[in-house]
């Protein structure tokens, strides 16, 4: 996310670093030997099947089960051994991240229009039929990740969903990951983790045809896995590391600003995290301030490498500026902590998701307890798209319906263009409807 002095954008306004990243720019994707080993476990699940998945399994994940499905009954109970509190939290997350879903997909209208008088064309929203959901459960179990991929998918009206989740003992799941699955409700959930998950959804392994989409966050591996079935299956993001911007003004407190960074940078050692400020005091305060945080945070063997290597602090000239800055670095999540938020809304364009005002927080919607999706695009890619919503299970398909009146002002323009091109196939299909036309047929 970070701007690279070797491309310095031009920016209107006057701005300054007033902390520099160490390493700095988008940590390296397509690592070689990720490339390669990836590539290879591919091929051999391809050819092996889901014999060579489960083997990945049991050497890689040590899997010592017989089932890697899990049964209703067993989803059923899969809550039953956590803290009361923690499933109500859980519940609160998969409900508000539905009712979110559920509100888009119902704004969501098929549409129609007369191009021209006979011709109507128009399009209507079709779910994807089979979704696989990948839910990492690595050093944090992400325990709203279901309800951001899974729970999407369904309020979408996607038929299909399968979701799969490594093993984190010989025999099982991690209970929480599964107790959300079971909350977004899933169709078909496995304990089954890695390249060897996506391949075994991609390749149609799991008792099923291929999924024909599939989405969800994982490591370094996984990602590349995604990258590498593109254009087979269809893809939702390739993540890399999370990231935070926070553009603040004199009214903010360092506290606060600071807190927002580290909350973020804590993913990761290369997670970056940004501040775009119009007050140099701030920008200094948060600098010190977030010291000070490191200092007493049990994740700071992660977030203070993360902080000391990609993170930044700018200080812009006034808030044109800190808008034109903030576009460059299209960042996943962005926090305005300013005296007039709605003016930024207005006038910023590149961010994965926005969060407006001191009481708003990304750690809310990363747990699903505001309702808007954690799934969103990194390095920059939030210039060209958009994080995952129902829009992205549903596919606009046109249609048009041509009446015989309409034939003159269609076919003489496509044997025209048809003919130039040197297209005689395409140029008979209209010249047909002339003939008929001119025929008085009806
Ligand atoms: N920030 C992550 C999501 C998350 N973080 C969930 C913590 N829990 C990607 O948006
Ligand atoms: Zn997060």
């Amino acid at each position: 996310m970070h701007m690279d002095a070797k491309r310095t954008p031009y920016v209107r306004g006057r701005y300054e670093e007033l902390k520099a990243p160490a390493v700095g720019g988008v940590p390296a994707q397509r690592l070689p030997q990720v490339v390669e080993t990836v590539s290879q476990m591919l091929s051999t699940i391809e050819k092996g099947g889901l014999d060579a998945a489960m083997e990945y399994s049991r050497t890689l994940d040590k899997w010592a089960g017989e089932s890697i499905e899990m049964t209703p009954e067993q989803m059923a109970r899969v809550g039953d051994e956590l803290p009361a509190e923690l499933r109500t939290s859980l519940e609160a997350g998969s409900e508000r991240t539905r009712r979110f879903a559920d509100a888009q997909r119902a704004a969501m209208e098929d549409f129609e229009i007369e191009v021209l008088p006979g011709v109507v064309a128009g399009y209507r929203y079709r779910p994807v039929p089979r979704v696989g959901a990948y839910l990492p459960a690595g050093n944090f179990p992400i325990l709203s990740s279901a309800f951001m991929t899974v729970g999407v998918a369904k309020a979408a009206g996607v038929g299909s969903v399968t979701a799969c989740t490594p093993p984190m003992s010989p025999t099982g799941g991690n209970a929480a990951v599964l107790y959300s699955t079971y909350l977004a409700g899933a169709d078909r959930v496995f304990v089954l983790g890695g390249v060897q998950a996506i391949a075994a959804m991609a390749f149609g392994l799991l008792g099923e045809q291929p999924v024909d989409m599939i989405v969800g966050a994982g490591n370094a591996y996984v990602t590349e896995a995604k990258r590498q079935l593109f254009g087979e299956v269809g893809i939702d993001l390739l993540a890399g590391p999370s990231e935070v911007a926070v553009i603040a003004d004199e009214t903010a407190d360092a506290e606060t600003v600071a807190a927002d960074l580290l909350g973020q940078a804590e993913h990761g050692p290369q997670s970056p995290a940004c501040l775009v400020t119009t007050s140099r005091e701030l920008g200094t305060a948060v600098v010190a301030e977030i010291e000070r945080q490191l200092a007493g945070l049990s994740t700071e063997y992660i977030a203070g490498p993360a902080w000391r290597d990609y993170g930044a602090v700018y200080w812009a000239e006034d808030r044109e500026t800190a808008v034109e800055l903030m576009d460059i670095l299209a960042p996943e999540h962005l926090e305005v902590i300013t005296s007039d938020d709605d003016w930024y809304l207005d006038n910023l364009s590149n961010y994965g998701s926005v969060f407006l005002g001191k009481w708003s927080t990304v750690a809310y919607s990363d747990k699903g307890i505001t309702g808007t999706n954690h799934v969103l695009p990194t390095g920059g890619v939030a210039r060209s798209n958009a994080g995952l919503s129902v829009s992205r299970f549903l596919r606009p398909l046109t249609y048009q319906r041509v009446e015989r009146s309409a034939t003159p002002e269609l076919a003489p323009h496509v044997e025209r263009i048809a003919n130039f091109e040197g297209m005689a196939a395409h140029e008979f299909t209209a010249a047909l409807r002339t003939r008929w036309f001119a025929a008085d047929e009806q």
